[in-house]
């Protein structure tokens, strides 16, 4: 008797990761016939995931499974004081309630402080906690509209460099990932590809395999740095020197793309008049390069074609990241080089993707609010103020009464975190949470709310490394009570007596909204308007009708116009600043909390609070695994060996690291000989948990809430400090 195939007791769902990351990944998750995730993996189908997730989410069943979750609504006890509380005894400050009790308190709550002291003393504050396209801005911008709270600006993160590229490009396109394997030479300016793009790390190997050398430009000797054919660790905020370094060199010596120049670009003369200033001497002294470097650097870049240039976000988390970005930016307009399949630039794909936000969104619903306009704007990057004084002057509006959190953990990722403190402190302040774990910004909640992870929601989501939209299938049931943030704001919307029919949409019509589905089944969104839900349902990941992998015809962004800038061209020159009495060029300028600034003198050292190879931003550094693959450097300051002799502090010495902001203590890091991970004069720690710490805080008591020069964001990486042995 034949045997007959037993039917698998296990199923593959398609999800996607939506944790804040270029990469995007496609991920196959087998559940058993318990309904239990037993596994998840890359999707060897998707052509950037290509069968491999990092080793941050590799692990990611302990992370939803972990028994840390918040699987109930959460009251903080009456008289339970709120602040940092150590680990694994945050329960001890809350009782458990329904989600009844919690939403009809919360509304109750939000209705008595909207009616005292007008909606917008409500303010909202989210980020990436999920970057799914419903998950990250949808339900819930639908309600605070409709409830007149306060509007966020969401510029913790990139503002600065997005404004700064859409200023020359007019729109957040670039090279394809895929098409770095075509590169001769790839540079990596203020990107740590190991770290936070691994995807796009095999391109580059399957490059250099083909002759191609990888320069990488950052002052921390990252593992990208460390494996590359050169490494010039540029001193922070410098990089607007650099770029204009190399114009100046490629200008002299005649290897600028003249055609591309006159066809493409506008500015060009202006640009080539600024440039004469930036001599290699003098950018040599900015940078702590030395001359022939950055001629040596701007020869190889103009003469080696395909040029890939890979710009993340590094470079402009900086006082003057915009104009950084602006100058890095303009460099393969110079030359031409997106005229070649695998040349040009990418600082992020995410304008490719044209979602409905309209729907989403539903900005006119403020008309219905009791402000009956859109409300004022809070800048996320300055929480610390905006709850300390935002509301002193009459013409702020008023103070901040009530703070709803989700998709983010501020007390740990926030600048200037003592200021924050103190706001989240304040006693009449009405803190709620929506979060997967009991984080450092729980600790001040008066509600916590369970969140579900991407295995427990369906969502759909496009990128910011990539060109593919994919769809991403709940593939287990929500643990506990845990629930997604559209269920949460369409539910409390109900509990507020919201009557617009769009709060009682359903994830299933909001995706259909995202993608603009028209009648013929067809998404209307530009760039989306072959794909229908079936084929998402059925392939998991579609690419944008602009970008087709498997045709012959490459994909060459901004080698025909008109592009989306005044001009039409790609603007060297922006007429736009000009008139508002901004320079119209890009220029380098030294950071107020830099060596070259006055404060200098009480604090010598630039610190950069970067990020942990092995946590996304504060997420995942509760979790033991991932604490342990981060052991080296987690709770250090990295030194090079001339700053701490010069303070007496040996490796593995307690030191104190502060500034007129905030105070730490970590453990130094000093590599004896070579190999130092930042150059003198630069230190550098790693984002964590708060009440990891002993103190309670984390790196971010030692940054400030100045704004960048264009976008106001948030200036992480522009800190003057002062280290001595504890
Ligand atoms: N593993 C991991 N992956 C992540 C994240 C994470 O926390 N961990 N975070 C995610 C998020 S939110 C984002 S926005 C992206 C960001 O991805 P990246 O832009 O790569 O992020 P950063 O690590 O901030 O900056 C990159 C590099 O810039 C360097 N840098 C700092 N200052 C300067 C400077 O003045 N000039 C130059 N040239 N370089 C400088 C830093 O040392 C760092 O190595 O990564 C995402 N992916
Ligand atoms: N010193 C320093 N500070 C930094 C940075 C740095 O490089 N250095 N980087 C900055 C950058 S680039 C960024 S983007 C910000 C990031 O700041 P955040 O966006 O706040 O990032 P995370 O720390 O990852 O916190 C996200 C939280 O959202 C929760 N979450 C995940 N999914 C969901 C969900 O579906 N629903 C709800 N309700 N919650 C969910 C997670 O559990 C996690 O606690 O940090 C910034 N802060
Ligand atoms: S964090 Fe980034 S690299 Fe890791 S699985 Fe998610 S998308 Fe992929
Ligand atoms: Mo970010």
């Amino acid at each position: 008797m034949a045997a007959q195939a037993a039917p698998s007791p296990f199923r593959i769902v398609h999800a996607v990761c939506s944790h804040d990351c270029p990469d995007s990944c496609a991920v196959l998750v087998t559940v058993d016939q318990n309904g239990r995730a037993v596994r998840v993996q890359g999707d060897p189908s998707q052509p950037v995931t290509q069968g491999f997730l990092c080793g941050k989410v590799a692990k990611y069943l302990d992370r939803v499974y972990s028994p840390d979750r918040v699987l109930y609504p959460l009251r903080r006890k009456a008289g339970a004081p709120k602040g940092p509380t150590q680990r694994g005894r945050e329960h001890e400050a809350f009782e458990r309630v329904s989600w009844h009790q919690a939403l009809s308190e919360i509304a109750v709550r939000l209705q008595q402080i909207s009616d005292e002291h007008g909606p917008e003393s409500i303010l909202p504050y989210s980020y990436a906690g999920t970057i799914g396209v419903l998950g990250f801005g949808s339900m819930d911008r639908r309600f605070f509209h409709r409830l007149g709270g306060s509007q966020l600006d969401r510029t913790i993160c990139s503002e600065a460099g997005g404004v700064a590229w859409n200023l020359v490009y007019g729109k957040k396109l670039g090279t394809p990932a895929e098409d770095f394997r075509h590169a001769r030479l790839i540079l990596a300016w203020g990107a740590n590809v190991h770290g936070t793009n691994i995807h796009l790390w095999p391109m580059i190997e399957d490059a250099r395999r083909n002759g191609a050398r990888l320069i990488v430009i950052d002052p921390y000797r990252t593992r990208t740095a460390a494996l590359a054919d050169w490494h010039i660790a540029i001193r922070p905020g410098t990089d607007a020197a650099l770029a204009l370094g190399m114009m100046h060199v490629i200008l002299r010596e005649g290897l600028e793309d003249r055609a591309y120049i006159q066809e493409m670009t506008h500015g060009f003369e202006r640009l080539a008049e600024r440039v004469r200033e930036y001599t290699p001497e003098r950018v040599a002294h900015w940078t702590g390069m030395t001359p022939a470097e950055v001629e040596q650097l701007a020869r190889e870049y103009a003469t080696t074609h395909p040029a890939a240039l890979r710009l993340n976000y590094g470079v402009q988390r900086a006082e003057y990241g915009g104009a950084a970005v602006r100058a890095v930016a303009m460099l393969p307009a110079v030359t031409g080089a997106w005229k070649h399949r695998g040349g040009g630039a990418v600082l992020s794909t995410s304008g490719g993707f044209a979602w409905n936000k309209r729907e989403l969104e539903r900005l006119d619903l403020a008309l219905d609010s009791p402000l009956g306009r859109p409300a004022r704007v809070v800048n996320m990057s300055a929480l610390g103020e905006a709850l300390t004084e935002l509301g002193a002057r009459p013409e702020d509006g008023p103070r901040v009464q009530a703070l709803f959190v989700y998709n983010s953990n501020p007390a740990a990722v926030a600048p200037n975190q003592n200021a924050v403190r103190r706001g989240l402190m304040r006693p009449e302040l009405f803190t709620v949470v929506h979060e997967q774990f009991l984080t450092d910004t729980t600790d001040y909640a008066d509600y916590v709310l369970p969140a579900t992870t991407f295995l427990e929601h369906t969502d759909v989501q496009g990128a910011y490394g990539h060109y593919f939209v994919q769809l991403s299938r709940q593939s287990i049931e929500p643990l506990g009570e845990a629930r997604s943030n559209v269920w949460l704001f369409g539910q409390l919307a109900q509990y507020m007596g919201f009557r617009e029919q769009c709060f009682r949409d359903t994830e299933e019509q909001m995706i259909r909204q995202a993608l603009a589905i028209g009648l013929d089944g067809y998404s209307t969104n530009v760039g989306m308007e072959h794909i229908r839900l079936e084929d998402l349902e059925e392939q998991g990941h579609i690419p944008l009708s602009f970008y087709r992998p498997q045709n012959e015809e490459p994909f060459l962004p901004f080698t025909s116009g008109p592009l989306a800038t005044p001009s039409g061209k790609v603007e060297f020159y922006s007429e736009k600043l000009a008139a508002q009495g901004q320079d119209g060029l890009p220029a380098f300028t030294p950071a107020t909390e830099s060596r070259w600034g006055t404060a200098a003198q009480q604090y010598p050292l630039e610190f950069l609070g970067r990020k942990a190879d092995n946590y996304m931003n504060s997420t995942f550094a509760n979790l033991e695994g991932h604490r342990k693959l981060e052991a080296r450097t987690s709770q250090r300051l990295e030194m090079h060996p001339a700053d701490a002799a010069a303070r007496g502090i040996a490796d593995g010495d307690a030191v104190r690291v502060w500034n007129g902001r905030g105070e730490l203590r970590l453990t130094a890091m000093v590599p004896d000989g070579g190999g130092a991970s930042v150059p003198p004069g630069v230190v550098a720690g790693r984002l964590d948990w708060a009440k990891l710490h002993p103190e309670g805080a984390n790196q971010n008591v030692l940054t400030s809430e100045r704004l960048s020069d264009l976008g106001a964001g948030a200036t992480f990486y522009s800190v003057l400090v002062e280290v001595a042995r504890a």
